[in-house]
């Protein structure tokens, strides 16, 4: 793992934690550019292979690393000691950005929160896996799978251990899934907080696994020589530490918090310290889609404004790649710069954004496109940006030029789309109070964001996955190509997320409905589930078939209101009754533009 994404986690490691109830696996995908190159092309694998950006080799397979190539060795060194190193060009991400996600879709099938860290790395927190696998198991059969830090001499009261061993066989099936599914080998680290599980995830390499016990979490962090190793410890905090000659882990272990604190906040302190000894409480949080995706490219120096635009002319046609795989249609547009200081010998970056008009973006069959004339236009406001940043009438030395997308317009997927109220992840509260919580929406979720790095072209999307909008998740309702029987829906609060994602063309097919059916307003035709989840299983005709809405308002849509849930059906018409009782619109249609945004009784829009 390189340091951008190291930093990228390091705001994220808090205080101390004693408590050892957690189960954190770490995923690292081995040489990860170079397998993707290996597994494309199977008969690179024999072969010394480095991945070369611009005049550097940015990883390499392990093979090339037995002649001593390391990350970010100049081409020029590389081949100065091995001659036959086969370089490939690193320069496009795409591959790498797909099976970046790939990887990240397949882990999520074990229904544990994974949180993305940058393109090769992923934490799973799998603390509740853990204990539904101890109800079957018998306890004094679990073994521990790949290796451990160091054996415990006894055991732990709290049965961390036999925990531990429970999420080093479900790493173990974790990895050996990407393997099968995708073809990449990883390393693993377990352990009970993600500080441990990360650092530890190298120690054995390439392809293996490693725990460790927290009874040793402060022994395994003096392993480490420099404080810099530490996730959460950049540049700056460790030239303070070392400035005060607090050099090694060891060092910060054995300084006290009082001689911390006269060069530190209390709360960095504390923190500092509880690192050292390998505690750590922060959760694995969920990833989400990134907040804005962008990219850089960096060079030597550019003077002259032709030039400037060539380099983001370049920049907007693979920014508009990953915008269109993206699907979400941008709205504003961030230019950066690198601007050089020839008289200082310094350089500093500055940026301007400015809105972008949706009109640009079409979609074409699903696909999100810009024309030729689209892009004519977005090439004219990033110069107008441009323009604003560099006052052409003095000579300019830019040794960066970067695009970024930095919000979002939400595609059919939106908050106030239906295609809502069936994706995964998404958590129906209750009929009463789908409003409040829905306005969490995918705005509000929490991104992990890259840091550029020095001297390529860098991809910034701060994540690069699914959407999974925070909400409470009281109750997950999906619908896909099965709908629920009317055991599973009982209790809406013991749905589960089940096996029913839409894929991206059914959810297109859905919002599509959406729109055509609100155009309709939703004459007693059809419900949009039906028609376009027409091969919807025997249990919804079940759950349909058995409605009863004699006592909905006239405008309700019958056939809509009995493809929902009884007990949503329950609410509604109690709601309907007693309609002083909630927030919902009254029976009269007139009342239904008014309510709030996200209560499912929009989708009973009556006919005009
Ligand atoms: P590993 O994990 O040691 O077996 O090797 P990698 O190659 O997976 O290294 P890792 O996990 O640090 O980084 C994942 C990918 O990110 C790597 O394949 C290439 C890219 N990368 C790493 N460090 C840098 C860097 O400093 N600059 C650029 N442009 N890319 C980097
Ligand atoms: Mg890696």
């Amino acid at each position: 793992m390189d340091d951008r994404n190291m930093e990228t986690s390091s705001s994220t490691f808090t205080e101390v934690s004693s408590d050892h109830s957690k189960s954190i696996i770490h995923i690292d995908v081995d040489c990860f550019y170079a397998q993707v190159e290996m597994v494309r092309k199977p008969e690179l694998r024999s072969l010394p292979l480095g991945i070369q950006q611009k005049n550097i080799v940015v990883t390499s397979n392990y093979e090339a690393r037995k002649f001593g190539i390391r990350k970010c060795m100049l081409v020029s060194d590389a081949l100065k000691i091995c001659p036959n190193l086969k370089l490939v060009s690193g320069e496009d991400l795409h591959d790498y950005r797909a099976a970046s996600n790939k990887i990240f879709t397949l882990l999520q099938s074990w229904k544990c929160p994974v949180e993305k860290l940058g393109m090769d790395e992923n934490f799973i927190d799998v603390t509740n896996l853990v204990q539904e696998k101890l109800k079957t198991l018998n306890v004094t059969s679990i073994t521990l799978s790949g290796h451990v830090f160091s054996e415990p001499s006894s055991e732990c009261l709290c049965g961390c251990h036999t925990r531990l061993k429970v999420a080093s066989q479900i790493a173990n099936e974790m990895r050996h899934k990407i393997y099968d599914e995708l073809g990449f080998t990883t390393c693993a680290g377990i352990a009970h907080n993600k500080l441990l599980a990360k650092l530890v995830c190298p120690f054995k390499k390439p392809n293996d696994q490693t725990t460790v016990f927290p009874e040793h979490g402060a022994t395994f962090m003096t392993t480490f020589q420099s404080v810099r190793s530490i996730p959460s410890i950049g540049s700056k905090t460790a030239e303070a530490l070392i400035s005060q000659k607090i050099i090694t882990v060891s060092d910060l272990q054995e300084v006290s918090l009082d001689v911390l604190k006269k060069h530190f906040s209390g709360d960095m302190a504390v923190r500092l310290k509880s690192l050292s000894a390998g505690e750590d409480n922060t959760p694995v949080k969920q990833s989400g889609r990134p907040q804005s995706i962008g990219l850089e490219d960096s060079f030597k120096t550019v003077s002259v404004k032709s030039e400037v635009e060539e380099k983001f002319g370049a920049l907007l046609q693979r920014l508009l790649i990953l915008v269109r795989e993206d699907g979400r249609i941008p709205v504003s547009l961030r230019v950066t710069l690198r601007k050089k200081d020839v008289k200082r010998l310094s350089s500093h970056r500055e940026s301007r954004q400015c809105q972008v008009s949706p009109s640009i973006f079409t979609i074409n069959s699903g696909t999100l496109t810009v024309t030729e004339a689209g892009q004519q236009k977005l090439m004219s406001m990033i110069m107008r940006l441009f323009n604003k940043l560099i006052d052409l009438s003095k000579p300019f030395h830019l040794t960066l030029v970067g695009l970024a997308f930095t919000k979002f317009q939400e595609r059919m997927t939106g908050r106030s789309s239906i295609v809502n109220y069936l994706m995964n992840d998404i958590s129906v509260q209750s009929v009463l109070n789908i409003q409040n919580d829905c306005d969490t929406s995918a705005s509000s979720m929490d991104y992990s964001a890259a840091s550029p790095s020095s001297s390529t072209t860098t991809d910034l999307s701060d994540g690069e996955v699914e959407p999974s909008p925070k909400k409470p998740k009281k109750v997950n309702w999906i619908a896909k190509r099965r709908c629920l029987s009317k055991e599973e829906v009982a209790s809406p609060s013991k749905l589960k997320v089940g096996e029913l994602r839409l894929n991206s063309k059914e959810l297109e097919k859905v919002s599509e409905l959406r729109l055509s059916s609100r155009d309709r307003s939703l004459t007693p035709r059809a419900s949009p589930a039906k028609d376009n989840l027409s091969d919807t299983s025997d249990t919804m005709k079940d759950v349909a078939d058995g409605a009863n809405c004699d006592d909905c308002p006239s405008y309700v849509d019958k056939e809509v209101f009995s493809a929902l849930p009884d007990e949503m059906q329950q609410e509604l018409k109690a709601m309907w009754k007693n309609p002083s009782s909630s927030e919902v619109p009254r029976s009269s249609p007139r009342n239904l533009n008014k309510a709030k945004p996200n209560t499912l009784l929009k989708y009973f829009v009556p006919h005009k």
